[in-house]
């Protein structure tokens, strides 16, 4: 989340014109997604002015779609130790989930990385469940009865142990009825070794040696 003050109240010094009145509402929107994910922080504004600005903070918000289609997710990954190792996004991209960002951390080599189906990671990270599947196939992209909606092109970490990751799941969408995040969340699995696309559950890859989750909302 990138704005740290939006009041409600921000809102109605933006009603004089039908553009103010949109505006209003989206920051009413935005507004309200920051209060329900209960991160909403502003400091006292008693003036005209000082509203506008927080409105237009509030819009801004709406605009990046906090509050629903169009928003990336931002995910903190964790090892299985609890190291810190960077931050991915996953975004809508043409009816699938795209997820980047650059990793450090990792043992170097091929790794498995795939959506799971809850949105915990609790080492050694089976609470992430299994592989986000919704339309009951088989694990794997070169697997007849595949792949699951949530598998994903291996990712391949270099000497330095650091990656910079760009890959698309199989199938989408991030979120609605049939989104990856619903009511228990989601998350991201990297595993310690390359996944084979075809062998059920999850490709051959291993142990699961980072996670990231996505809590139920985002
Ligand atoms: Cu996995």
């Amino acid at each position: 989340m990138y704005v740290t003050c939006a009041r409600p109240k921000s809102t109605t010094a933006l009603t004089s014109t039908g553009e103010g009145r949109l505006q209003a509402r989206r920051s009413i929107r935005g507004a309200t997604a920051l209060l329900s994910l209960g991160i909403l922080a502003c400091g006292g504004s008693d003036n005209a002015a000082a509203d506008s600005a927080a409105g237009a903070s509030a819009a801004a918000v709406s605009a990046d779609g906090a509050a629903g289609a169009g928003a990336g997710v931002n995910v903190a990954m964790i090892s299985a130790s609890g190291q810190e190792l960077g931050t991915l996004i996953l975004s809508e991209s043409a009816g699938t989930i795209s997820v980047s960002g650059a990793l450090r951390g990792l043992p170097p080599g091929e790794h498995g990385i795939h959506l799971h189906m809850v949105g915990q990671c609790t080492p050694p990270f089976e609470t992430a469940g299994g592989h986000w599947n919704p339309t009951s196939r088989s694990h794997g992209t070169q697997n007849p009865a595949g792949p699951h909606a949530g598998d994903m092109p291996n990712i391949s970490v270099g000497a330095d142990s650091s990656v910079n990751v760009t890959v698309t799941s199989a199938a989408g969408p991030l979120r609605g009825a049939t989104g990856l995040v619903d009511m228990d969340g989601a998350a991201v699995l990297i595993h310690a070794t390359a996944d084979d696309y075809k062998t059920d559950p999850s490709g051959n890859s291993g142990a699961r040696i980072a996670c990231g989750a996505i809590a139920s909302g985002s």
